[in-house]
């Protein structure tokens, strides 16, 4: 069975703040083929709970840009953004932002971006849109930036701008303004705005997980740039980086730049295991701890390769042992996992586990090329879309060599791996994340959502944020799980989620069961496929100077 509780001591906690007290959780209330996994990824990565009701599940980029307008003006305290970049298209957010400093004198933000990209030459860079905000409120807008060491020497300077962000960028995305954050995989910039799908999941009133984000960035701005204007007084520190109208500096005179991967390791590993030791959460089997029947549990997981930092990879070797595991115990259901990247090039171990998962299906949702956001760009860079069709071109050689080519069983239920592509007329994909469900007639019990794109580029190179999320799905000493009324209207009426949600108050306030958690869940994977159709990529052609070209970039797609 599964392994008893661990024991915490409550302690004091960040920010000084003071734990109330330990908050007991059971896994009894989860699907079985996740109690294991939950017990073991409690123990090693840090760890929150938090009712469902504050979990709110956005599916459409524009409500996602009509809420982070809402959440920054009503900030009172802090604002904390994590992203690659800004976009210069769009001037409201930078605008909004002034404005909440102008209002609200005890407003401090935050920005953690990734240098290279924030910094492309031209009068729109990042960097550029930030100055002025810096100029008016110096003491109350951080700006930092982060490089990866592995851009340095003769090929940094060789390739070309677009390319060199393939050593590694910093690819966390966080929206957090005072107690709440969206996660998401989106960029500020228009397209995630209006017509780039992506996921968005909103947090609100979390102070103990807003402050495990916050102290993230914090975090990584011990390793990063800070950026100054250039009037600032004192700046030019060693290795420190002046460019046109500012300067980039540097803090940290005994470490270059170039040679900052111990520390950055040492930094993230005493990080993730102080809030690990600080967090909350004990877990248990018994059924009778408090309210646990309803709590989400929530543990982040950080994938930094270039600093040997793989707990990603870890936590999914996990689950898929586990779930393997207990797929294979007695007759059961077959789990389904349905998963998606806009950037699908799934990272070798991750393939092996998918296809070597026998018992357990899985959808996936690829960009079609129309919908990669390098089509129709000019250059080297147009050959990107056709880059991830030689990629799943690959893949399907290998889940068909495998036997695992989707397919109708005895059952009548399809069974194997399916790979779809996402395409809709004008639109962009960019979503990412896995979804687990315990057969494919039942509502998801986990998902992995935040800035991963399960590629080998987010294992090795890039610096990745992402969450697991565990939903309870047992209700009471019910020895089954639910098959809730509302889950047999979505079986026969995928549209019937909608009115479930329009029914329970709409999405402003959804109700706090974890059932509707799982429904809206589902939602989402439903509102991705609704642009999903066969992969048509069989049929397409890639270019011998595209295969060449891919060989030559290697990991970085
Ligand atoms: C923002 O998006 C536009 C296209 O919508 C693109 O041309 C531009 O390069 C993007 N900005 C950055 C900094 O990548
Ligand atoms: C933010 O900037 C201020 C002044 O520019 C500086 O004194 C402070 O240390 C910075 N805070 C953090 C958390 O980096
Ligand atoms: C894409 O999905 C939306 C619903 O989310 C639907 O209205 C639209 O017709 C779909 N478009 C295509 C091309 O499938
Ligand atoms: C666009 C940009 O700033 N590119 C830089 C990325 O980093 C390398 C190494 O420092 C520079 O040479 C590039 O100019």
């Amino acid at each position: 069975m599964f392994t008893v509780s661990r024991t915490l001591l409550p302690r004091t906690v960040w920010a000084g703040k003071t734990l109330l007290c330990c908050r007991t959780i059971s896994t009894a209330y989860l699907d079985p083929i996740i109690q294991d996994f939950t017990s073991k990824i409690a123990s090693k990565q840090p760890a929150f709970s938090l009712p469902p009701r504050q979990i709110c599940i956005l599916n459409q980029p524009t409500q996602f840009y009509s809420l982070l307008l809402e959440m920054i003006r009503r900030a009172e305290h802090r604002i904390f953004i994590s992203s690659l970049y800004i976009g210069s298209e769009d001037t409201e957010i930078l605008d909004t932002i002034t404005e909440a400093l102008g209002t609200k004198p005890s407003l401090h933000v935050y920005f953690q971006l990734d240098l290279n990209r924030s910094t492309r030459p031209g009068p729109s860079s990042t960097a550029k849109l930030l100055l002025p905000l810096l100029e008016k409120y110096p003491s109350r807008v951080n700006v930092s930036m982060f490089r990866s060491p592995s851009l340095r020497g003769i090929m940094a300077k060789v390739v070309p701008p677009r390319f060199n962000e393939g050593w590694g960028t910093w690819h966390a995305k966080v929206y957090g303004v005072d107690n709440e954050v969206i996660i998401s995989g989106a960029n500020l910039n228009k397209s995630y705005f209006t017509d780039r799908q992506d996921r968005y999941l909103h947090f609100k009133d979390q102070p103990l997980f807003a402050q495990y984000c916050y102290d993230f960035l914090q975090t990584a701005a011990r390793f990063s740039f800070r950026l100054l204007p250039s009037s600032t007084p004192d700046t030019v520190t060693p290795y420190s980086d002046i460019r046109d109208g500012y300067v980039l500096q540097w803090s940290d005179a005994d470490t270059h730049p170039h040679h900052i991967n111990k520390k950055v390791k040492n930094a993230l590993l005493e990080f993730q295991s102080s809030r690990r030791i600080a967090s909350q959460i004990q877990l248990d089997t018994n059924e009778d701890s408090f309210k646990s029947e309803q709590q989400i549990m929530i543990f982040p997981v950080i994938q930094a390769g270039q600093f040997g930092i793989r707990e990603e990879e870890a936590t999914l070797q996990l689950l898929f042992r586990h779930i393997n595991a207990a797929a294979k115990q007695g007759p059961r259901k077959r789990p389904l996992l349905d998963l998606t990247s806009g950037y699908f090039s799934l990272y070798q171990p991750y393939q092996k586990l998918v296809l070597g998962s026998r018992n357990v299906d899985c959808r996936i949702v690829a960009a079609g090329p129309k919908a990669n956001g390098f089509f129709g760009s000019g250059g080297i860079s147009g050959r990107i879309p056709e880059g991830y069709t030689y990629h799943e071109k690959s893949f399907m050689r290998a889940v068909r060599k495998a036997g695992r080519l989707w397919r109708e069983a005895a059952s009548g239920n399809f069974k194997g791996i399916q790979l779809s592509e996402w395409d809709r007329p004008g639109w962009t994909y960019h979503a990412k994340g896995i979804w687990l469900s315990s057969s494919s007639k039942s509502l998801p019990i986990l998902t992995l959502f935040g800035s991963t794109n399960l590629n080998s580029r987010s294992s090795h190179l890039d610096t990745e944020l992402s969450f697991v999320m565990v939903v309870p799905s047992r209700h009471g000493r019910a020895p089954e799980e639910e098959t809730s009324s509302s889950q047999a209207i979505v079986d026969a009426n995928p549209d019937a989620l909608t009115s479930i949600e329009r029914a329970s108050g709409d999405s402003e306030e959804p109700p706090n069961t974890a059932l509707s958690l799982r429904e809206r869940l589902r939602h989402e994977i439903d509102n991705i496929r609704a642009n999903a159709t066969t992969w048509k990529g069989g049929q397409r052609k890639v270019r011998f100077s595209t295969k060449f070209i891919v060989w030559l970039v290697k990991g970085m797609l």
